[in-house]
């Protein structure tokens, strides 16, 4: 059977537009996620670092691969390109991410904020779910929520990313088949918000142009992020951070307790954020 392609919602949809069609679908597309304005400033502010990139090199020729081998990837992003910060401040996000992992946590920090710049020749990644990541977790609920915005126009031959709509409801075996994926052409600015239990993947380049996009994915309090955000960003930068982005680095401490469970991210047998104070 075919595979539908996902909902695609306007700018102004809410947050719960987003939630149904992700409980529906396990993803979805925003169009006009981010404004012109915004949109133009961060890619003016992420070109030079893209310009002296050297191609992914992690350290594990498994790991690059996987990443790809003509892709380039930027973290770092509040220090490297500050107006992401609006980006992962953003209220859709920051909804999306409360209204789906809120019934195993309490509280969401960044899990990655990732720019992934697909080269000419690149091919798809394998399928995967994120959750994936965290591989003995087995919970019941999606652990991350992620979102692939368009930082240029994406046509499904750069290297749009895939998904298996309806995936996130599938036993944890099942592959699709070709049938059952779609490729998400996205408008700059538009984005894909998607459910850390659906399978998805960066797709082939068959182009001369790179396809540039930007990854923010938020996940659980509890969880150790993709993203090492205390050493890609140094405290003193987030010293002058607004309470939320320091919150969203997790730099809080984690409170469970109303829920039935403790504390975590102690600094000193306090709270980090006494560091900003
Ligand atoms: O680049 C994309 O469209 C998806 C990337 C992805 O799924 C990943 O790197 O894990």
């Amino acid at each position: 059977m075919t595979a539908r392609a996902l909902q695609r919602l306007p700018s102004d949809c809410t947050v719960d537009d987003i939630v149904e069609a992700n409980e529906r679908d396990g993803g979805v597309i925003v169009d006009g996620w981010l404004n012109p304005r915004l949109l133009a400033q961060f890619n003016h502010e992420l070109s030079p670092w893209l310009d002296q990139h050297d191609g992914t090199n992690s350290g594990s020729e498994a790991s690059d691969s996987f990443l790809g081998l003509r892709t380039k990837r930027l973290q770092g992003l509040c220090m490297k390109a500050p107006s992401f910060l609006d980006i992962m401040l953003d209220d859709k996000i920051i909804g999306f991410a409360e209204a789906v992992l809120g019934p195993i946590g309490p509280t969401i920090i960044l899990n990655n904020g990732e720019v992934i710049d697909i080269g000419p020749g690149e091919s798809a990644q394998p399928i995967h779910r994120d959750d994936d990541a965290w591989n003995f977790a087995n919970t019941s609920n999606p652990m991350i929520v992620n979102t692939i915005a368009a930082l240029v126009d994406v046509t499904p031959q750069m290297g749009a990313t895939l998904v298996a709509p309806g995936s996130h409801r599938w036993d944890r075996d099942r592959m699709p088949t070709k049938d059952e994926i779609v490729a998400c052409d996205l408008p700059a600015g538009s984005a894909l918000f998607f459910r850390g239990d659906t399978l998805h993947a960066g797709g082939t380049n068959t182009t001369n142009r790179r396809r540039r996009a930007l990854s923010t994915g938020l996940c659980c309090g509890w969880l150790r992020p993709v993203e090492n955000s205390y050493t890609n960003i140094p405290i003193d930068t987030v010293k002058s951070f607004p309470r939320r982005a320091q919150e969203l680095l997790g730099y809080a401490l984690y409170d469970a307790s109303e829920v039935g469970g403790g504390y975590l991210g102690y600094h000193d047998m306090g709270d980090p954020m006494r560091l900003f104070e």
